[in-house]
């Protein structure tokens, strides 16, 4: 009788660490969603995907009661190295040409509301009169352009390299000389023109907005490039103080400050096109969609 007791006792202790134990399993399999802490790694404040992270937030069930952590773009490629070390899942700003997309093995994630766009591209937007002004740089620009997989190239040969965006251009100009020339080809040399390029701070822009720095200095143009946020360097532009930019990504990224300041300025064509812009996530974690996310149920 003793024994069938202690059989009984026993069994019941076991039952209670069954029970522990499988608490403690639903905990670690708490959703992504949760371990994420129903949080969006952002990049710049002022970044045209950070405004659209904040409409996914507002128009996406699934993001209902979700945040979004600004910070910087080097802050984000941290903390997207960091998750991908421990295998933690993460969603984060992504945009190609990057060469975060050839360093991890990441997914884009579907965006059915169309937030995002499809394919964006570079333009070319100049102040109002820059082409009287400035003939030889207006046509040089006007003939410039740039396949996205050349800038993709280039930004994982200064990644792996450790090259500044200007150290690029430089390297990238003397190493395309037959590609550069027809820029100017049949155009004559000027001597010391003031240009003021204006870009945004992305290494695709930087290095852009410094290789064309770079054929206009050739040319004998006085040239500085100035990188300030999307909103400023619309302003810039309309206003008449800064002269060209090649960095305004179209039709979404920067398509409200685009509407906003139209007819204020000169639109004279695309650099690139074939960019892209989302919110991805590393291939091993289940979400294909925007929608396969879990509303905060804390909120
Ligand atoms: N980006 C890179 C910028 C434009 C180019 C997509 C991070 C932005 O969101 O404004």
């Amino acid at each position: 009788m003793l024994n069938w007791k202690k059989i009984l006792l026993a069994l019941t202790i076991f039952t209670l660490v069954l029970i522990t134990a499988c608490g403690e399993e639903s905990e670690e399999s708490e959703s992504e969603s949760a371990q994420m802490d129903y949080t969006i790694t952002g990049i710049e404040p002022g970044a045209g995907q950070t405004e659209l992270n904040e409409q996914v937030i507002e128009d996406y069930d699934s993001f209902t009661g979700w945040s979004q952590q600004t910070s910087s773009t080097g802050a984000m490629l941290t903390e997207l190295d960091n998750a991908i070390q421990n295998e933690e899942p993460i969603i984060f700003t992504a945009w190609s040409p990057h060469y975060m997309f050839a360093k991890y093995d990441l997914k884009f994630l579907e965006d059915p509301e169309g937030i995002f766009g499809e394919g964006q591209y570079a333009a070319k937007i100049a102040r109002l009169g820059f082409e009287e002004d400035f003939p030889i740089a207006y046509e040089i620009l006007d003939r410039f352009e740039m396949e996205v997989g050349v800038i993709e190239d280039a930004l994982l040969l200064a990644q792996e390299e450790e090259l500044d965006m200007e150290e690029l251009a430089n390297r990238w100009v003397e190493g395309n000389r037959d590609f550069i020339d027809v820029y100017t080809e049949g155009l004559d040399p000027v001597d010391g023109k003031s240009i003021e390029i204006l870009t945004t701070q992305w290494n695709s822009e930087l290095f852009i907005s410094y290789v064309t720095s770079e054929i206009l200095t050739e040319h004998g143009f006085d040239v500085t490039v100035t990188s300030v946020d999307p909103s400023i360097l619309f302003e810039a532009i309309a206003s008449g103080s800064g002269d060209v930019t090649t960095s305004p990504w179209l039709p979404s990224t920067h398509g409200e400050l685009y509407d906003r300041y139209e007819g204020e300025f000169l639109d004279f064509g695309i650099v690139y096109e074939g960019s892209r812009i989302g919110l991805a996530v590393p291939t091993y974690m289940e979400v294909d969609s925007l929608e396969d996310f879990e509303a905060n149920p804390n909120e």
